[in-house]
């Protein structure tokens, strides 16, 4: 069996390692830029994280492309580059949900318990008392109740927070007012003072926190977007916090990473930033679940986090 992998950091050296321990059977060989065809051993597997097209070139054995990530996005913008036969694999959490619960439920108390206001008060040396607020007034709202999103929900139940969830299909959580669909998108955030973004980027949810969405929030809502830079409609958001209408945001992903110098989010305090790290791809959880797919599927048998590619996740 033949595996080829790329990432763009151009450090494989630890995943070699990790992949040569679960799968000793294998071969693998590591994709570089500037590689033909002509260099490449034809593979079977395909382990990766944001492949140029050129990886894929003359690969006719290819069974399946895993994806170093939960978010395919990247890959599905290669378009025909990656045959229609070729099963594509997204991480299925593979220690990515503790660490997404981990950062939204800090993001969401941050905010709640004013601890964002205590900081800069802190800057200026104030002691002074802030009013608490109130939970019942701070309803949750999650669009994407997938393999993170209902992660998070879970944690951030513990707190008391009134939640709700939007998704594409209806789902019945314990404890979640569930919304479902766009014909239901807009009740959701009406009644939703803070908003957590874990949705795949596709053609349909790509700048879903558009101007006339983020206003049906109420006002003083607070955003936490956790999934992907094109969600967003950066300049609006900023329009909203500067008019009140949203308090603030903490943002993990940007339209370009890294945020260039002169992005004036960097300028407006009642924004948080984060360099996409809110849950990283742990090596050794992530190769122990691709090698246990490999195996699967050299027996034949089904494996779970196969992308729909007609859904776009
Ligand atoms: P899943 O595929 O498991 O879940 C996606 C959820 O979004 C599902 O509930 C799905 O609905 C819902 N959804 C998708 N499209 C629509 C739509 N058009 N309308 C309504 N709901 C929709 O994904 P994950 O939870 O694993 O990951 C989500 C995203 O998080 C990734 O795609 C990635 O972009 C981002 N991410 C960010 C990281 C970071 O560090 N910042 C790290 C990892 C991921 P349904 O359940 O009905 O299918
Ligand atoms: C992912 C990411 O999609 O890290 O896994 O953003």
């Amino acid at each position: 069996m033949q595996i080829l992998f790329y990432s763009p950091d151009n450090k494989p050296e630890p995943w070699l390692a990790a992949l040569a321990q679960a799968l000793p059977e294998a071969g693998v060989q590591v994709w570089q830029q500037g590689m033909t065809a002509a260099d490449v051993q034809p593979a079977d597997y395909l382990v990766a994280w944001q492949p140029p097209a050129a990886m894929l070139a003359g690969q006719a054995n290819l069974k399946a492309l895993f994806n170093l990530g939960a978010g395919v996005d990247a890959i599905l913008q290669l378009g025909d580059a990656l045959p229609p036969q070729v099963s594509l694999v997204r991480l299925d959490d593979a220690g990515m949900a503790v660490q997404m619960a981990e950062y939204v439920s800090y993001a969401i108390l941050r905010h709640f318990r004013r601890f964002d206001a205590f900081e800069q008060q802190a800057q200026q040396q104030q002691w002074r008392f802030l009013k608490p607020n109130d939970k019942a007034d701070f309803s949750v709202g999650i669009l994407g109740l997938g393999v993170l999103g209902s992660r998070i929900a879970e944690a951030v139940q513990h707190f008391g927070f009134p939640l709700r969830g939007w998704s594409r299909s209806r789902k019945d959580l314990p404890g979640i007012q569930c919304f479902a669909g766009d014909a239901e998108l807009d009740d959701f955030l009406r009644g939703t003072r803070i908003l957590v973004c874990i949705l795949p980027l596709t053609a349909e949810t790509a700048q879903i926190l558009s101007r006339s969405r983020l206003e049906m929030l109420p006002r003083g809502a607070y955003l936490i977007n956790v999934a992907r830079g094109a969600h967003l409609a950066e300049s609006d958001l900023l329009a909203l916090i500067k008019s009140g209408h949203l308090t603030g945001a903490m943002l993990d992903v940007c339209r370009t990473e890294p945020l260039p110098q002169q992005h004036p989010f960097w300028q407006e305090p009642r924004i948080t930033l984060t360099p996409h790290i809110a849950a990283m791809t742990l090596r050794e959880e992530s190769v122990r679940q691709i090698a246990g797919k490999i195996r699967a599927l050299e027996r034949g048998e089904p494996i779970a986090g196969i992308v729909d590619r007609s859904k776009g996740y």
